[in-house]
């Protein structure tokens, strides 16, 4: 251990780090070894890098400069349905969720897809996306296999409760979970690493960007290879009304001319200049995605001559990549991902006083990778526009916008414009929301199509419910 101890603070000293053994004598052997483990594999050269650009004041990756915004297309700008369909049914097609956000704001005691998400059933997203994947395997008799990628702190977690609900009727072996790597987290004011608790360096998950080097490092890639997958189906967690495998999707992507078939995106439009959703723009004639927090005031606001936002096409976080893209920017050619960073609050133990100490400003820089920009590797990218009522409802805060009441609001709305479409009276309100809770499992219904034959009642009461 001796030796061991003295490398490391050798380490530590070149890298201005001393500061992170200062529990060490009250830390017993297990600690001490976790401890020389963690600062062992910490990337110090991006660590001594990021310090100094914050000592320095250095601004990370200014906007760039000559944005214009996106071409996009709609799904009857060709026969999408039919060419992605074709490809579903040949078993190319894998879907993959990232999870591995700690769900701060939602403020949620677990995993964000253990989060019971739909109006009635109170069904949570993980089974939601399962059914999703069941309805399309039973419907193309194929195996669609699920990648999801879960972080250190949360992965054994989203196993248990897989596990604890049978996954969900999917079988265990077309279920691949993978952990995202971490990033030490850094004094805002400083640039200095941190620590979280006695012997332990602050990390946090490396941003949904880590799906790269994670789906490389675990497997996943080589996996979806031998299965002969060649699309990969991404969202987020939190999205129940994502469409998991969505036929116009794969077909625009296979097929538009606007597409490299390497990575392509869905977007709605955004709905005012702050709404928290990247924005889609070109720059040097490649697609890319401007997160909201990079946008600046003044292109948030940009208008055109029709009032409309110049920079609206929002990004839902629902994508497709090739598997040899993939392959291509996590082989030896490919280049990392840049890191965005975001300043948070975030509790950091002062190991003079033996305390946990709880900031009232924000006081780290937590770093991440943003799996958008792998958008701009390719030369060329489509977007499918769509529509924001039917697939999109994120459930991102405990309270107010992009909440459970306003997902579930947003569920029964889309039910009730499928069950109107059969001819059943359902209740709205002054606004036109739909008055009821209403809920079409994925095993019934994945269109409104699918409510064909199904035997409806003719009205559904005002502020009543209707599970199907
Ligand atoms: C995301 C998009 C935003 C917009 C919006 C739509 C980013 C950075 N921003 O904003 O542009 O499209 O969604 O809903 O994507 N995650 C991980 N690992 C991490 C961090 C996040 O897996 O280290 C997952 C997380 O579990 C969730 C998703 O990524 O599924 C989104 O993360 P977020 O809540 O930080 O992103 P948000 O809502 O600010």
């Amino acid at each position: 251990m001796s030796n061991r101890l003295a490398k490391i603070r050798e380490l530590l000293d070149a890298h201005e780090q001393s500061h992170l053994l200062a529990d060490w004598d009250r830390l017993d052997e297990a600690g001490r070894d976790g401890l020389l483990n963690q600062l062992q594999l910490l990337p110090w050269e991006t660590v001594d890098v990021v310090r100094d650009s914050i000592r320095h004041r250095v601004e990370s990756n200014p906007p760039p400069s000559d944005l214009e915004p996106p071409h996009t297309c709609g799904p009857t700008d060709g026969d999408f349905f039919a060419r992605g369909a074709e490809v579903v049914a040949d078993g190319r097609v894998a879907a993959f969720t990232v999870a591995g956000g700690q769900g701060t704001r939602l403020g949620w005691n677990g995993p964000k897809g253990t989060y019971p998400a739909t109006p009635i059933s109170g069904k949570p997203l993980f089974a939601i996306f399962a059914e999703q994947l069941r309805a399309a395997q039973r419907r193309y008799g194929v195996i669609i296999p699920w990648y999801i990628m879960t972080s250190p702190l949360n992965d054994a977690a989203t196993r248990a409760f897989f596990l604890d609900n049978k996954c969900f009727g999917l079988h265990r072996s077309n279920i691949m979970m993978f952990p995202q790597g971490t990033m030490p987290s850094f004094d805002a004011r400083t640039g200095d690493l941190m620590l979280a608790g006695p012997g332990v360096v602050a990390e946090s998950p490396d941003g949904h960007g880590g799906a790269l080097d994670a789906m490389a490092r675990s497997g996943a890639l080589a996996d979806m290879e031998s299965r002969g997958i060649t699309v990969v189906s991404a969202f987020q967690v939190d999205n129940p009304l994502v469409r998991v495998i969505d036929e116009c999707f794969v077909g625009m992507h296979e097929s538009n001319e606007h597409s490299s078939a390497e990575v392509s995106s869905k977007m709605v439009a955004k709905e005012h200049p702050t709404e928290p959703v990247g924005v889609f723009c070109r720059v040097d004639g490649r697609t890319h995605v401007l997160e909201y927090s990079d946008l600046p005031p003044e292109l948030a606001d940009a208008r055109n001559e029709d009032g409309s936002l110049r920079f609206g096409a929002a990004s839902i976080a629902v994508h497709l990549y090739s598997v040899p893209f993939v392959s291509r920017l996590t082989g030896p050619e490919g280049t990392p991902l840049p890191w965005h960073r975001a300043l948070k609050k975030s509790p950091r133990w002062d190991p003079a006083a033996g305390t946990l100490v709880e900031p009232s400003e924000p006081n780290v820089i937590k770093l991440e990778r943003f799996i958008f920009d792998i958008i701009p590797r390719a030369e060329r990218s489509a977007i499918l526009g769509t529509e924001r009522a039917h697939e999109f409802a994120p459930i991102k805060n405990a309270t107010g916008s992009d909440s459970i009441r306003t997902s579930q609001q947003i569920q029964s709305d889309l039910y009730g414009e499928w069950l109107e479409g059969r001819g059943v009276e359902i209740p709205r309100d002054e606004a036109g929301r739909v008055d009821a809770r209403l809920e079409i499992g994925p095993l019934t219904a994945m269109r409104p199509d699918d409510l064909a034959g199904l035997e409806l009642p003719r009205a559904v009461e005002p502020g009543g419910s209707l599970l199907l």
